[in-house]
């Protein structure tokens, strides 16, 4: 296969200043990109900036820091929800997928859930898109069922269609499995659930920095995605959602901001998105995670997705010659996001990560937030390879060498 990248990654290297470092005497080689990603100096920048020369509130005083420091921050919500094709006013900031899955639980669940209702997930998903709606479901007094997987670890298609005749309240759905890699038909999904009479949430945690995504084409009612991954700061996300739908809903958090008005027995509520922006928000994270998303624009989101495919590509080639390793989920890299999830024969994945840890190698080995997938795969733990933009065909050469030591020392 061509073994040239479509990104400059050695130019892209240079922009992580973490990347320099060395762990065990040894060059760090970043695996670990599902659980988040490094953040480039830009990133880094904005929040120094931010802290050092504009540090206020926003939304409320009218003094000069104020003024720009209220600026920054919705200047970055437009660009966070211009990069997923979003309208801003549509668009929460808000600390992650978790807090996110957990809102529409509050201020959608509560309202729209009732007694006898089904919810439907699937057996692919992250806890944060399985325990709110189990919580949800177990409160209402509602069934919560799951769209199993096929042998390739693709959606039972024929079982989602199946559920649907129960006419779900809600459709939840990951973009992308941050175990499997498997990347779903969300619009298809979104379109049929619709039809059913659904309100769909899609958890876009592991597509988003990977790969364009346009929520609007997708044409679901949530989509949810964390900061953190796609080289922003941790602590900030957002939830794109649809606007007369966020309109309906209740507040999720009570407090400041999130009011018009307020008497001593009731209030109303602010507009949409800041109804949900209760409090001071965390206005440092949110003015990074908008360089961040100028920093993946100015390389293009189709160069990075290309990027990713090539390794993957190269990793699962390279990486099926290691005696004992045996990869999970699809092996077609166009079907797959930037994660390739293994066993090494027998070797339990937290010794495999500490003999790579050992050779400067970050992988992530557990359960992966996963559990009910884990017990599909029939595996107690899995270890994981995750890719992103300053990752190179040589770090997964170094991988491979690590597994094979690894290999060695247990006898595989
Ligand atoms: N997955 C991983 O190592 P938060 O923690 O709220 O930023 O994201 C939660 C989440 C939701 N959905 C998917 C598909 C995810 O992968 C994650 C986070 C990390 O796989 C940490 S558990």
């Amino acid at each position: 296969m061509l073994k040239t990248e479509p990104l400059d990654v050695q130019r892209i290297r240079a922009d992580f200043p973490i990347l320099r470092r060395e762990v065990h005497g040894k060059r760090l080689v970043y695996l670990d990109n599902a659980a988040t990603t490094q953040k480039p100096q830009v990133v880094i920048d904005a929040l120094v900036d931010y802290y050092s020369r504009y540090n206020s509130n926003i939304h409320r005083s009218v003094h000069t820091l104020g003024e720009e420091a209220t600026a920054a921050y919705e200047a970055a919500r437009g660009k966070v929800a211009k990069f997923v094709g979003a309208p801003a006013k549509g668009l929460v900031l808000l600390r992650g997928t978790t807090e996110a899955t957990n809102l529409i639980r509050f201020a959608w669940g509560e309202e729209n859930v009732r007694k006898g209702d089904t919810l439907v997930t699937t057996l692919m998903e992250h806890h944060s898109n399985i325990v709110p709606w189990q919580l949800l479901a177990n409160k209402k007094g509602a069934a919560l069922k799951f769209v199993g997987l096929n042998k390739d670890g693709t959606l039972d298609m024929g079982q989602y269609e199946e559920l649907l005749k129960e006419s779900p309240k809600l459709v939840a759905v990951t973009h992308c499995s941050n175990v499997l890699g498997t990347i779903n038909d969300v619009a298809q999904i979104c379109t049929k659930a619709r039809r059913a009479g659904a309100t769909t949430v899609v958890d876009g945690a592991q597509s988003v920095p990977h790969m364009p995504v346009n929520v609007e084409s997708i044409g679901c009612d949530f989509y949810a995605f964390s900061g953190h991954k796609m080289l922003g700061p941790t602590g900030i996300g957002a939830l794109a959602g649809k606007k007369e739908l966020l309109e309906s809903m209740e507040p999720f958090h009570g407090g400041g901001e999130m009011i018009k008005e307020v008497f001593l027995d009731h209030s109303t509520w602010n507009d949409v998105p800041y109804k949900f922006e209760a409090g001071t928000v965390n206005i440092a994270d949110a003015i990074g995670l908008g360089a961040a998303v100028d920093y993946l624009s100015a390389i293009g989101m189709d160069k990075v997705r290309e990027h990713e495919v090539r390794l993957i590509e190269y990793a699962l080639e390279t990486l099926a010659k290691v005696k004992g390793f045996h990869p999970y989920g699809p092996t077609d890299p166009r079907k797959k996001g930037g994660v390739i999830s293994f066993n090494l024969a027998d070797v339990h994945p937290h010794d495999l990560a500490t003999i790579l840890d050992e050779e400067g190698i970050a992988i992530r080995s557990g359960h992966h937030c996963a559990q009910p997938l884990m017990r599909w795969l029939d595996v107690a733990a899995a270890s994981r390879a995750s890719f992103h933009v300053y990752n190179s065909y040589d770090d997964v050469d170094v991988l491979k060498a690590g597994l094979e030591k690894a290999g060695a020392i247990f006898k595989v």
